[in-house]
């Protein structure tokens, strides 16, 4: 009994993962962010963005990797999101082209 609760458990959590399309993309910004305000700004922000899940801007690669549901929000809309806030946000790298850069030697 013990060891169907668990099994159901996990079920029910991989059921979750698959029905959230999760992926990752890595943006840099224009204006450049320049100090902590700017990770703050960007952080506290783009968390109220539809479908996005994670936010973690590097001040030192000067990139924002966000983890979204591709299923409510893209990558677009997210480039939309920071444009409210005043950065013009272009994306560098992107889960779906992983496979792409994995073929080069
Ligand atoms: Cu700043």
């Amino acid at each position: 009994m013990k060891k169907l609760t668990i099994f159901l458990a996990m079920a029910a959590v991989a059921a979750t993962a698959l029905a959230a399309d999760l992926k990752t993309a890595v943006f840099t910004v224009d204006p450049p962010m320049t100090c902590n305000n700017c990770v703050t700004r960007i952080k506290t922000n783009m968390r109220f963005e539809r479908g996005v899940k994670a936010i973690d801007p590097s001040l030192k690669d000067q990139t924002v990797t966000i983890k979204y549901d591709a299923e409510k929000t893209s990558e677009d809309k997210i480039a939309e999101g920071f444009k409210k806030i005043g950065y013009r946000a272009t994306t560098v790298k992107a889960d779906n082209k992983a496979g792409n850069a994995a073929d080069k030697n």
